[in-house]
């Protein structure tokens, strides 16, 4: 209980000096507590049962309803036969990167057979955000919804709708999803294709033995539902439409938006989006359907589609099949799925204003890109016998034996280097098809991270590039921040003439943002969220192949500028590791 009190006193602390600072204060945030039980249970899908772990036995996972300012403590119990870990995706948690999640960024797996309490911190988050594992590629099975509700006494700043419904996408399949990480990561070729998707856990008439089972969002007649929708497939974007519904987006990454009416969404993994629909067709079955948006070169990727029913009630005959959509976008359509991205806009009203950093103190130029390493005998399933791999600036993310978190609150040496590079060393046509030799994809391995000072500023532009003829939109994710996205385009990134077009004025506050394939995108924030932030590529294979990095912001030289300390347990690292420093051993000791 001492872990509990201690908490809650933090946070108290927390919020008053949160007041201090905002115009918005809600008086009476609220502490929830949850548990979360991690266990393997059976579940058939196609025709086919696995075994897979799940939190309390639900594919997706339990909803988690706060509003703005809340707080919540989560008892994490793994129940399963390896570590995980669980992230709040998109919750900023100031002060708090002990409660954030990433495996070997933040903290060490929860070791099976024991539990582990996070402490997530809610403030300017408002909208749909979700929770995931953030270990091995675990997040395919373990995940859930987020839903925070405008503080009491605010309300949306869009009519007020009759229901909401949440739309978990996903991917399935029928191997377990650990082994599959194994044998890909062990052959250093590509990874083997999900066999289905799933809207709400469920994949849908078009799949067999799948029927009975199919999603069906019941609505009536003149009523209009907010839809909160999460993308939380492993490797997929997607475009989701229902047939004969235009749908209007509101928000997106716990931010709001100028309403956007369109037939069409196009949701990258890891984004979340807000949507209303008004029910005000004909009563009638009407197909909700995920289909993939695919820009990569390689045929590689599954090509099926989830679909969920949009059913009105009432007195009617029922069509033997829902009406499909009349039109939906080629999945290589990239004029499409970039105009759908390219519209969204903040509200940049006075009730939800946006403060986009001007005066820009740290700049960094990150190529993204597909890259491959050496293998023992060129014994591996990659291009030549080499290692697929990935990275940022020619650097290849490599998880620490010990968390960077701890490593760098008790000043552990050797788990990370602090020289992540702002700029890439060559220069070259980032764009051009043929970067082939060994000098363009061969990448440099390592744990290495950008440090940041207190409130710097920070602009990235994130290039994409065709190295290994890979090129393809790649969703960035950026942990503890929300980030402006202040501009995207096509080719290579022109440091004169591009600026000049940036949106400064009402650009999206995002926490993913797809880069789009052979183009750039340019994200802005303030470095004032001190801790260990992780930076990745939320496609899971391109993440776990190292299209990665971390940052570590420093503490801005007042209590409340500086990271709070750990909670009294955290899950134990690799023991080994930590008997070659002694020092830290006693610290834990001590505590
Ligand atoms: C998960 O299951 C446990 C045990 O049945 C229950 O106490 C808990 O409330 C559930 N958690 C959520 C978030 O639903
Ligand atoms: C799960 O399914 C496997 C076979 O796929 C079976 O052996 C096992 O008994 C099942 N477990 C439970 C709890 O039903
Ligand atoms: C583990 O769970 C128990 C029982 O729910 C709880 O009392 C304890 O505080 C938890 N420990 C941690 C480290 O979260
Ligand atoms: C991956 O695909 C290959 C070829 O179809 C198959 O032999 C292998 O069992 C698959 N592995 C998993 C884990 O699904
Ligand atoms: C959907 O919006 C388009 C314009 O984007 C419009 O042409 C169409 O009529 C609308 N459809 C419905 C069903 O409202
Ligand atoms: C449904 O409509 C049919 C035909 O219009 C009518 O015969 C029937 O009584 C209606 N049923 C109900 C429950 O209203
Ligand atoms: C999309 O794919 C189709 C068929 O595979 C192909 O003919 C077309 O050129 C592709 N379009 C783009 C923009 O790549
Ligand atoms: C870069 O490569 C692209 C695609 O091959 C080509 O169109 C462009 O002319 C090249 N640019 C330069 C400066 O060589
Ligand atoms: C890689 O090697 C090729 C051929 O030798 C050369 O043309 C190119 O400039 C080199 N690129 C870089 C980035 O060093
Ligand atoms: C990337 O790093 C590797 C290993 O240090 C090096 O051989 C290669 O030239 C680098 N490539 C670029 C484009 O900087
Ligand atoms: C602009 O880009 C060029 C390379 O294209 C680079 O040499 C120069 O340093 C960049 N300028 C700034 C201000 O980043
Ligand atoms: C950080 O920036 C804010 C304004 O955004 C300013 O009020 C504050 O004093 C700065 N803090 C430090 C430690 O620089
Ligand atoms: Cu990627």
């Amino acid at each position: 209980m001492k872990l509990m009190n201690m908490g809650l006193f933090l946070h108290v602390a927390g919020f008053v000096v949160c007041c201090g600072m905002m115009l918005h204060c809600a008086a009476d945030s609220k502490v929830h507590y949850h548990e979360f039980h991690l266990t393997e249970s059976n579940f058939t899908r196609l025709c086919s049962t696995k075994t897979m772990l799940t939190v309390n036995e639900s594919f997706p996972g339990p909803v988690i309803r706060v509003r703005k300012g809340d707080t919540i403590y989560v008892n994490i119990h793994n129940q399963g036969s390896y570590g995980v870990t669980i992230h709040w995706h998109g919750v900023k948690n100031p002060r708090n990167p002990w409660g954030d999640g990433p495996e070997y960024i933040t903290q060490c797996p929860i070791p099976p057979g024991t539990n582990f309490t996070q402490e997530v911190i809610f403030t300017t988050e408002e909208g749909t955000l979700w929770w995931h594992a953030h270990s091995d590629w675990t997040r395919a099975t373990v995940h859930g919804a987020i839903v925070v509700l405008p503080a009491l006494g605010t309300t949306y700043p869009f009519p007020q709708p009759d229901a909401e419904e949440i739309i978990v996408l996903a991917s399935w399949y029928k191997h377990d999803v650990m082994e599959l990480m194994t044998e890909t990561l062990s052959r250093g070729g590509t990874a083997n294709l999900s066999d289905a998707f799933t809207i709400n856990g469920q994949p849908g008439d078009l799949y067999p033995c799948s029927k009975e089972t199919t999603y069906r969002l019941m609505v009536d007649y003149g009523k209009t539902y907010l839809l909160r929708i999460v993308n939380a497939a492993q490797n997929q974007d997607f475009f989701f439409m229902i047939a004969e519904h235009n749908v209007t987006v509101v928000g997106g990454d716990a931010s709001y938006f100028k309403p956007l009416t369109t037939p069409y969404i196009m949701i990258t993994p890891g984004e979340t989006m807000d949507v209303l629909v008004t029910a005000d067709q004909p009563l009638g079955e009407y197909y909700i359907v995920a289909t993939p948006y695919f820009d990569g070169g390689a045929d590689d990727y599954d090509h099926s589609t989830a679909t969920a029913i949009f059913e009105y009630r009432g007195n009617y005959t029922h069509p033997s099949t829902p009406s499909f959509p009349y039109h939906i976008p080629a999945y290589n359509d990239t004029v499409v799925a970039s105009l759908f991205t390219n519209q969204i806009r903040s509200l940049a009203s006075p009730e939800h204003p946006v403060d986009v950093p001007l005066d820009v103190t740290t700049r960094m130029y990150l190529v993204v890109t597909m890259n491959m390493l050496p293998c023992p005998n060129d014994s591996c399933a990659g291009p030549d016998g080499y290692r697929i791999a990935a990275g940022l600036n020619n650097k290849t993310f490599e998880n620490p034996k010990v968390d960077i978190l701890q490593a760098y609150y008790w000043n552990l040496s050797g788990f990370y280097e602090p020289n992540f590079p702002d700029q890439p060393l060559h220069y070259f046509n980032f764009t051009s098809d043929d970067l082939l030799s060994n000098n363009v994809t061969v990448s440099d391995p390592g744990t290495r991270v950008k440090v940041l000072n207190y409130n710097e500023t920070v602009e990235i532009v994130f290039q994409g590039t065709d190295v290994m003829n890979s090129a393809e939109n790649h969703p960035i994710h950026l942990h503890g921040y929300k980030f402006y996205v202040v501009g995207r385009g096509q080719g290579i990134f022109n440091n004169v003439t591009d600026p000049k077009n940036y949106n400064l004025y009402d650009p999206p506050e995002l926490n993913t943002i797809p880069i789009p394939k052979d183009g750039w995108a340019t994200i802005r924030f303030k470095a004032s969220n001190p801790g260990v932030w992780f930076m990745h590529c939320h496609f899971d294979r391109h993440m776990s192949w190292g299209m990665d990095t971390a940052f570590i912001v420093k503490s801005g030289g007042t209590a409340e500028t500086s990271m709070k300390g750990p909670p009294a347990y955290m899950p134990p690292c690799d023991l080994e590791s930590f008997l070659g420093s002694k020092d830290s051993m006693l610290l834990r000791e001590d505590r």
